[in-house]
């Protein structure tokens, strides 16, 4: 929770103790709506100047983003920001109102199958960088992930790739190609915002470019029910929903409606393959406590 702080020193101590006012002020977290106009500008100020081979993701291969300069020489290239396109992401202030985040986006190559939900673990090779061009992780070679614990600019931006084919190779390894291929930025408010992590500083927009070889859809607390269907507001994201409000959301809950029954054994228990509705109101009987 943020609190603020300074409103907590006594106005005395301010007045007569001004390098002590300094030291109270980092402990400060500021508000989304303040930090995220200066994000998206540093973000915008960063594609502008900046480019990446984009020329070479006409084809099939395995290719790397290599997002550099723009200089003299390569001036005739379209920036990051020529070829970004904005999805907006709210996120909730302390006093519970939205404030309005943008993920920048760049598909540098769709892929030819499957969008994966934000719920859904993906398996992906991806680099993080910070704007001033340190990179803090790399994965050369796949790794899988949950989304659903990802950072959220990341989950969002990884969910608007489609996946690959995979070829089973003579040694029993894998192939992939025509996977997708993305370049994400985002505000801070989308990512760690005033936490650290591994070279990361507080306040920080993150830049990662994905490869998304293939995706498994996740039900987190095996109840029979897909997390990602397990959204129940329609926002199109299973976080925050909470039918039995225990806050523990129900794609972690395996008890949706706090009955004490669990929805693996109220979905269907005449096993006809049709979700139960005992007293026919429109709502399954794993989410409805008077059945
Ligand atoms: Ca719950
Ligand atoms: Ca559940
Ligand atoms: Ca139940
Ligand atoms: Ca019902």
């Amino acid at each position: 929770m943020k609190k603020k702080l300074l409103f907590l020193i006594p106005l005395f101590l301010i007045f007569t103790q001004c390098d002590k006012d300094d030291e109270e002020a980092e402990y400060v977290i500021r508000e989304y709506s303040e930090q995220v106009n200066d994000d998206h500008q540093l973000l915008e100020d960063y594609m502008k100047t900046h480019t990446f081979n984009y020329e070479e993701f006409n084809d099939q291969s395995n290719i790397n983003v290599k997002i550099k300069p723009l200089t003299d020489s390569n001036s005739s290239n379209k920036s990051l920001f020529e070829l970004a396109s904005i999805k907006t992401v709210d996120v909730p202030d302390s006093n519970g109102n939205n404030v309005s985040h943008n993920l920048y986006y760049i598909i540098a190559r769709e892929g030819l199958k499957d969008k994966p939900t934000v719920a859904d673990s993906v398996y992906i090779a991806y680099d993080g960088l910070l704007t001033d061009g340190f990179v803090f992780d790399n994965r050369k070679f796949p790794v899988w992930l949950d989304l659903a614990n990802s950072l959220e600019g990341f989950r969002e931006g990884v969910s608007e790739l489609r996946t690959g084919k995979f070829t089973e190779n003579s040694n029993g390894t894998i192939s992939y190609d025509s996977f997708g291929v993305g370049i994400f930025l985002m505000p801070s408010g989308l990512a760690y915002f005033e936490n650290t992590s591994s070279g990361i500083p507080e306040y920080s927009p993150l830049i990662f470019s994905v490869k998304l070889m293939t995706h498994t859809p996740t039900d987190h607390d095996n109840d029979g029910i897909l997390s990602i269907l397990e959204d129940i507001d329609g926002d199109g994201k299973p976080f925050r929903d909470d039918t039995d409000g225990d806050n523990l959301w129900n794609m972690y809950d395996v008890d949706d409606d706090g009955d004490g029954i669990l929805t693996v054994n109220e979905i269907d228990k005449n096993n006809d393959n049709v979700i139960d509705d005992s007293n026919n109101d429109g709502i399954p009987d794993y989410l409805d406590a008077n059945n």
